[in-house]
């Protein structure tokens, strides 16, 4: 059974059968939104974009990494962030690219954006990683995480195409507390006495870029 992850909860990485969780995907999985248009009799897709990212730290809270969307091109921008990259340094993670629309034709089952991870390949100067989740103003949709008709975070054994074992879950758009948030700080990976654990931080705020986010966890998560 997955873990149906509480706010502020901490977990072992332990599955069922005693071994430890190393090799894993955190993916989120959202959809569009239908609109009814012209009295119910048309209806008309209103794309959604979120954006799964992370930062890694070290044990004081230095920031050494991180992975985002490449379409984020802050560096260009003068914005005092580097640019989005897909890959971590260590290649111990790697986020499979930014999804623009969310789910077209209902709930697919898969995730849209994923961070694959291998615990076992994380530079041993990493002590934590956080996770979050943002609403990218596109040109459709600039409202919040409760006009989403589904939106979940979860960690799971298997592939981008491929869920073996769901590990873990979180649910973004059914929380009342979603409401006028655009920004979740999902939660982190830490290293305790060489062991890594996991932290359902759960806090969800109404950043509107991902500048705004990336700061704050700067600030408030990296330690
Ligand atoms: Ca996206
Ligand atoms: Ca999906």
């Amino acid at each position: 059974m997955a873990i149906r992850l509480e706010k502020g909860q901490r977990i072992n990485l332990e599955k069922n059968n005693g071994s430890k969780l190393m090799n894993f995907c955190v993916g989120c999985n959202w959809g569009a939104i239908t609109k009814s248009t012209f009295f119910g009799l048309s209806s008309k897709t209103v794309d959604v974009d979120l954006d799964l990212s992370c930062l890694m730290f070290d044990a004081e809270g230095n920031p050494l990494d991180h992975v985002y969307s490449p379409l984020y091109r802050f560096a260009d921008n003068n914005v005092g962030l580097p640019n989005g990259k897909v890959d971590s340094l260590d290649k111990a993670l790697h986020h499979t690219g930014d999804d623009l629309q969310g789910d077209q034709n209902g709930d697919d089952g898969l995730d849209n954006e994923i961070i694959t991870v291998d615990l076992n390949r994380v530079d041993s100067k990493i002590n934590q990683i956080v996770f979050f989740l943002n609403i990218y103003n596109n040109d459709d949709y600039r409202g919040d995480f409760s006009g989403i008709p589904y939106a979940s975070i979860r960690m799971y054994e298997g592939t981008p195409t491929r869920v073996n074992e769901v590990f873990a879950q979180y649910d973004v758009a059914t929380k009342t507390d979603c409401v006028g948030k655009r920004a979740l700080i999902m939660g982190k990976l830490y290293r305790r006495n060489g062991e890594w654990k996991f932290a359902a931080i759960g806090d969800s705020f109404e950043d509107k870029t991902i500048v705004h986010t990336i700061a704050r966890v700067m600030k408030d998560y990296s330690k």
